[in-house]
């Protein structure tokens, strides 16, 4: 142990998806991703998502930061603060680029053995999401997204041959990115992220409501095979649910609060539930006994989820959000004990620690927090010097209840990469100006700029974190 007691070999990196950095959407043979139908919007103003893309819009992600051909430089970078693992995702349409082929694309394939063998250069471990916002549009367009069990083959088939080819150059692995999302399945963005589910005709809330869960069912299958099949490709494969962790805090001490706290964090974990215990847990079986959900779910299913189990949780976190009873349904609140930022995203470190105990509780896994930052405008001083306190002092408290959570309430936590290390396309937004990173990238929202990279000062703080190993903040 070190002298912050975090592990001698715990993982200090960073995090980012592909979709959200790469740019290259058309290079090497890649198709078209949900993500790149998705328009530039704003702090609420939702972006648009396009049936293909349409002239006259602007879509962020086709240039992103143009990682595509900067991965080099970018990965010095992350070595440079002393990152022993990165964390990012492989983009799905460079691999099979429709999503139902059945031949991946070798250049495709080649770029990621590119960016994997670079990383290897300076010692930093690849951490992998396989699907992270970005599967191809034509199996949205064509098959409906994952209301289709077919996809089911084809994700799986995408996974294999991920597996397979990264087989001696990946070893942390997660299948799909913040599955839980679509718990708010009338946030359009949110289902057509998580399943390429996309509503174009006014559908109904008990429309989405039965698609989302049918969706979701699919997609805790395919990860179950998807494990299973890692594991038998290499058994010391370590692969992951992911899911964003938000503590839905009750708004009083009135038992209505109570309790539907209680029912909407239910409601919100299921699908690490079923992806670490195997099996849905009894109140959403009851949940759609009660509403006539999840129809097609066969005895095969419960088998395979039985049999494809996670070996670790890794979960974004954020903030913590507060619920109150609403009537029969709930209502989120502000809480007033909080700041927020300029997204008003509320900042509460103590959530984490709260987070750490009671993933640790519920699933007596192993975690590794794979999200974690504050999207904040930056300003390039004359010298051209970055300061960015606000993001130290929201990191630097965040790190702090996470080795409280470890050193005081025993918690495994294998790393911690947090989000947007490098500035990037913000999935909810669209915007770059919402920046998380402690590399600065010259591009603004309307997309101008050279793409420099500079340094902040946070990119010297977290230098020091790092060879300290959490000791010194
Ligand atoms: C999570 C996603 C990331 C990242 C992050 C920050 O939902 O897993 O892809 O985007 O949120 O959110 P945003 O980019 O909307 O600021």
């Amino acid at each position: 142990m070190s002298k912050s007691g975090l592990a001698a070999d715990f993982l200090w990196g960073g995090a980012v998806a592909a979709h959200q950095l790469e740019g290259g959407w058309q290079a090497g043979g890649k198709g078209l991703s949900i993500a790149d139908v998705m328009t530039a919007g704003a702090n609420k103003v939702p972006r648009k998502i396009t049936d293909g893309v349409q002239a006259g819009e602007n879509y962020p992600n086709h240039s992103a930061i143009d990682f595509y051909h900067h991965y080099k430089e970018d990965i010095k970078l992350f070595a440079e603060m002393g990152f022993n693992c990165f964390r990012t995702s492989i983009a799905w349409t460079r691999i099979f680029p429709n999503g139902d082929e059945a031949e991946p694309n070798e250049a495709g394939l080649k770029f990621y053995d590119d960016v994997f063998a670079e990383c290897h250069k300076y010692g930093i471990e690849p951490v992998i999401t396989l699907s992270h916002f970005e599967m191809p549009y034509h199996l949205v367009s064509e098959y409906g997204g994952w209301r289709d069990r077919r996809v089911i083959d084809f994700f799986v088939h995408f996974a294999e041959v991920c597996f397979k080819r990264y087989r001696n150059s990946v070893k942390y692995w997660m299948t799909f990115n913040e599955i839980n999302n679509q718990m708010d399945y009338m946030n359009d963005f949110l289902v057509a992220t998580d399943s390429g589910l996309v509503f174009r005709n006014n559908e109904d809330a008990a429309t989405r409501e039965a698609l989302m869960y049918q969706a979701s069912h699919y997609e805790v299958v395919a990860s179950a095979l998807a494990v299973k099949m890692g594991h038998q490709i290499n058994p010391d494969f370590k692969i992951g649910s992911m899911i964003n962790f938000t503590p839905l805090y009750p708004a009083s001490a009135k038992p209505a609060d109570i309790l539907v706290a209680e029912k909407m964090m239910q409601r919100r974990y299921w699908w690490s539930d079923v992806q670490a215990w195997g099996r849905y847990p009894v109140g959403m079986e009851a949940y759609f006994k009660q509403h006539g959900l999840r129809p097609d779910i066969t005895a095969e299913d419960r088998i395979v989820l039985q049999e494809g189990t996670v070996d670790y949780i890794g979960f974004s976190y954020y903030n913590s959000m507060t619920i109150a009873a609403d009537g029969a349904s709930f209502k989120i609140v502000a809480n007033p004990t909080l700041e927020t930022s300029e997204w008003d995203w509320p900042i509460d470190p103590l959530g984490l620690r709260y987070a750490l105990n009671w993933l640790q509780d519920r699933y007596h896994l192993p975690m590794m927090i794979v999200e974690n930052g504050l999207g904040a405008r930056d300003k390039v001083e004359a010298d051209g010097s970055i300061h960015d306190p606000y993001r130290i002092d929201y990191l630097r408290a965040h790190i702090e209840q996470m080795i409280k959570a470890v050193n005081e309430d025993g918690v495994e936590l294998w790393g911690y990469t947090p989000w947007g290390c490098i500035d990037l396309v913000s999935a909810g937004t669209g915007q770059m100006s919402k920046r998380y990173g402690f590399i600065y990238v010259d591009k603004d929202d309307e997309g101008n700029g050279i793409l420099a990279r500079s340094r902040k000062d946070s990119f010297y703080w977290y230098q020091k974190v790092i060879q300290t190993n959490g000791a010194d903040l």
